[in-house]
């Protein structure tokens, strides 16, 4: 072949390449990619500091005195090395909770650090943690509550440029900020106050637009409907807004998603190792275990949603040794159970594909690589060869995301003496569904049967695990 014909030649297969990456058609509501890089994180962690840390709250009053703020060995670094080390990717902190207290010294208010003792009223809790993300690549979250005790002007229509303007400093003078947690909550005493939430929204898509906002109804992020960290059995990354607002939504919704939803909002699901939001000496024995923790996320993470935990630092200004110890033994017990996939690329057969999306990824081990159905077909059955008699009690599936999500019933069997037999079923997948079967299965052949989808099928990836003994 001469040069001419074998460049020819090479660039037809770079286009063919090229066709076969272009995707199937995809929904009509899916993720924003800032949205899917979201969901892709899996875990990321809260901190929950202020007043209350000292007073030993939940709700602050707005009365505290900034006096009472003085932790003796704040180490935001420590907070990152924790979060880093169990998985996480982002950490948000409360700038400001309810009380109105700042962790940062603003210009609007004498009610923060700078008239508290530590540091001599220079330090800047929000200026810690962002370097110590920075340094250690991990990304920043904000917490600013709307309800806020403390300010004179909360209730009064200037309340609105007041937060506007706390929201501007944070969102101007730290850095790229990942994502802003816009909480619902208020006392039932609180002032009225009609916040405008369309500005607070629209100043944040100009300050930071890659940032995701988080409240009851996103518009980047929803809340789950729970602070247990479970999303619904049945999880939609899709909702209508219709009628809800923050701090008035339907939290069964919430927790389920609407396939019917004109929306991408997918779901976090808030919890906090300890019982409480805030960090109490008379919790320290009551951290949930590295078990517990593991079942949280496998009721998260495992159910097409986000686990954000939180970690709250104590009065050291540090993460206290036991939170410490239950993480530590959280991620080994999720790394012991994830880390072989039996079920990794081995042979996959599908009862009908779309050429350029072959069956064969799904074993590939890579999120990005899907399988597809031939066009407009809504059914389908996945055989996988495990290769050898294989013993596994968890499997996860993922489907393509970024083409909006489709399955709303599956099935997963295996063979046994030559019958097939169900050993797991649900309705959606998403991101990703974890699925625990009730007692080991030992097996070489294992099927997946999509029974019903909203359009054509398509999934990312089926893997096979043996869950850690520690489980
Ligand atoms: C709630 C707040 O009232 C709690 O104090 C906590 O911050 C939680 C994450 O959100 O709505
Ligand atoms: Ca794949």
């Amino acid at each position: 072949m001469n040069k001419t014909l074998l460049t020819l030649g090479i660039g037809l297969l770079g286009s063919a390449a090229a066709l076969a990456q272009s995707d199937i058609p995809a929904n009509p509501v899916k993720p924003t990619p800032q949205q899917l890089r979201y969901q892709q994180q899996e875990l990321i962690g809260f901190l929950h500091l202020t007043v209350n840390t000292f007073t030993d709250r939940e709700w602050g009053t707005g009365q505290e005195d900034p006096a009472i703020f003085n932790p003796t060995q704040l180490d935001a670094r420590q907070w990152v090395r924790v979060a880093k080390d169990a998985g996480m990717k982002t950490l948000i902190l409360t700038a400001k909770h309810h009380d109105g207290f700042c962790l940062w010294p603003s210009k609007y208010t004498d009610h923060s650090v700078k008239s508290s003792p530590w540091k001599g009223g220079k330090g800047d809790v929000v200026r810690d943690l962002a370097d110590a993300c920075r340094e250690a690549g991990i990304k920043l979250g904000l917490y600013l509550s709307p309800w806020d005790m403390h300010e004179p002007k909360y209730g009064t229509s200037e309340y609105n440029q007041f937060y506007l303007n706390q929201l501007r400093e944070l969102l101007t003078n730290y850095g790229p900020v990942a994502e802003v947690w816009m909480d619902g909550a208020k006392g039932e005493n609180a002032k009225n106050m009609s916040y405008d939430f369309d500005a607070y929204r629209a100043l944040i898509r100009q300050l930071q637009p890659q940032a995701v906002i988080f409240s009851d109804v996103g518009p980047g992020v929803r809340w789950i409907g729970n602070e247990k960290g479970f999303a619904g059995e049945t999880c939609w990354s899709t909702i209508n807004t219709e009628g809800m607002d923050i701090g008035k939504a339907d939290s069964k919704y919430l927790n389920t998603g609407d396939p019917k939803g004109d929306e991408w909002i997918p779901g976090e699901c808030d919890v906090s190792i300890r019982p409480g939001w805030f960090y109490h000496p008379a919790e320290d024995a009551k951290v949930k275990t590295p078990k517990q923790l593991v079942d949280v996320y496998y009721k998260s993470v495992g159910r097409n949603g986000t686990l954000l935990l939180n970690l709250p630092p104590d009065r050291r200004g540090l993460i206290h040794e036991s939170d410490v110890a239950a993480l530590k033994g959280m991620r080994a017990i999720l790394d012991e159970t994830f880390r072989a996939n039996l079920a990794g690329r081995r042979t996959a057969r599908a009862s009908a594909s779309t050429p350029a999306f072959p069956p064969r990824n799904l074993t590939d081990g890579n999120a990005d690589t899907y399988w597809a159905a031939s066009a407009g077909q809504t059914t389908a059955t996945l055989d996988l060869d495990l290769g050898r008699e294989t013993t596994f009690d968890r499997i996860a599936l993922q489907e393509p995301v970024r083409l909006g999500q489709r399955v709303s019933a599956f099935r997963v069997e295996a063979e046994q003496n030559g019958q097939w037999k169900p050993v797991a079923s649900g309705t959606t997948i998403g991101y990703k569904r974890l699925l625990r079967l009730d007692a080991p299965v030992q097996a070489r052949r294992i099927r997946v049967v999509i029974e019903q989808a909203n359009n054509t099928a398509a999934l990312s990836e089926i893997a096979v695990y043996k869950a850690s003994p520690n489980e």
